[in-house]
């Protein structure tokens, strides 16, 4: 399976708009725009593809509730962050607002075994791994140094360097690779960090090195206050045919799609053909973090235009139109959102303050005498607090 060269310069936001039921989708030919993978139109209708529609054969009405409820309740606990941060018990927080299906599709074709590396934004993903959402918070409320044991559910510390990860994911996959195990490794990015240096070395590297590796670019359109377009002249995708890689472009609004493209893609790890990159053509809908302000260079009209595909709305007209489910579903659902977001608040507000000295016991293994003497330093600091009170 081949990427064809490069297509013609389009403009973005005609880009990626165009679905390719029932036709092969990975390749572009030249002068023609980008396709995309889409198995749920924007109105919730099935679409057919000949060449993806195997991975997701064995999904069943259960499962597509799942999907949705796994969609649902990550979007109610990242709101129920965003007041917490407004409230002012987050420094900050990344809301995955408009990504719930690229980040609950992919996660959701991952096994056990396999091992993900996440950026900062991936909650979704997090809930697939069954990383208990309050310990997310307790990083942004800056109460704990990452939260998880990363190996408790193969799911990496979130990384906030841009596109470090694509090279822990890159290595690790090699090592699973010389252990002979058939897992795969996961490396979430975005369409920002595609810039990134120690990005196109992971492609280097894992395309040489033929690493079990899957790169899940979620191209939301903006790196900050930055449009793709200053990112990359192509589409995204068609980046890994320079690597010597297959690149797809899926619809990231479409939960079922990318469900079916990164099994295949982790399929493809798993039988020894190497990397695949995955653009999960997206869209943020909220604030890049809560420190951020998007009316300042962006309007109104893009974000009506992809709330009107928006990846939750879709499947429940998917599920109501296929009579996969009834008014008590989402009653209940609605229940145990409002009970999630009632949990998450009230451990955010329970967890205690660390102890401000730990930090310095967790530098060196053996203690360091630049440590003792910031640790010297940063007590007379503190201290200087307590003589003025004791003064005022
Ligand atoms: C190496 C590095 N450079 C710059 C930053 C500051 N920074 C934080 S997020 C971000 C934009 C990332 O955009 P993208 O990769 O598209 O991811 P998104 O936030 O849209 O999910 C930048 C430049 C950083 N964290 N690390
Ligand atoms: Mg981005």
């Amino acid at each position: 399976m081949t990427v064809e060269s490069t297509a013609a310069r389009k403009p973005r936001r005609s880009a990626g708009t165009k679905s390719t039921a029932g036709k092969r989708t990975t390749a572009t030919t030249p002068g023609t725009e980008p396709e995309l993978v889409q198995l749920l139109t924007p109105e919730g209708e099935r679409v057919k593809n000949a060449e993806y529609d195997k991975y997701v054969a064995g999904v069943t009405p259960e499962d597509l509730r799942g999907l949705y409820r796994d969609m649902v309740l990550t979007r109610r606990f990242d709101a129920e962050a965003t007041s917490l941060q407004r409230q002012g018990e987050l420094g900050l927080w990344a809301s995955l607002l408009g990504q719930e299906a690229a980040q609950i599709g992919s996660g959701r074709a991952l096994r056990d075994d396999d091992y993900v590396f996440p950026t900062y934004r991936e909650h979704g993903v997090a809930w697939c791994r069954g990383v208990d959402p309050t310990n997310l918070l307790g990083m942004f409320r800056g109460v704990n140094n990452g939260g998880w044991d990363p190996n408790g559910n193969n799911f990496h510390l979130y990384t906030i360097v841009i596109g470090s990860q694509t090279l822990h994911a890159t290595g690790y996959a090699m090592g699973v690779a010389k252990d002979g195990a058939d897992s795969a490794v996961i490396a979430y990015f975005g369409d920002g960090a595609s810039s990134q240096g120690d990005v196109a070395e992971s492609f280097t590297f894992s395309a040489v090195y033929n690493a079990p590796v899957v790169f899940f670019c979620q191209n939301n359109q903006w790196a900050i206050s930055e449009p793709t377009e200053k990112q990359t002249r192509v589409p995204l995708y068609q980046r890994a045919q320079g690597y010597g890689f297959p690149g797809v472009r899926v619809d990231g609004n479409d939960v079922l799609a990318c469900l079916a493209v990164t099994k295949w893609a982790l399929e493809r790890a798993r039988s020894g053909e190497g990397p695949t990159l995955v653009e999960a053509f997206t869209y943020r809908m909220g604030a890049h973090t809560t420190s951020d302000d998007p009316t300042r260079y962006r309007g109104d009209e893009e974000r009506l235009a992809w709330e009107a595909k928006d990846p939750i709305l879709r499947l429940r007209r998917f599920l109501e139109a296929s009579n996969h489910t009834d008014e008590r579903f989402f009653e209940e659902l609605e229940t145990e959102s409002e009970a999630l977001g009632r949990r998450v608040r009230e451990a955010v507000r329970a967890m205690p303050d660390p102890d401000h000295f730990a930090i310095f016991e967790n530098v060196y293994a053996d203690g360091h005498a630049l440590v003792d003497e910031e640790r010297a330093q940063f007590a007379a600091y503190q201290a200087s607090f307590a003589d003025e009170e004791g003064g005022n």
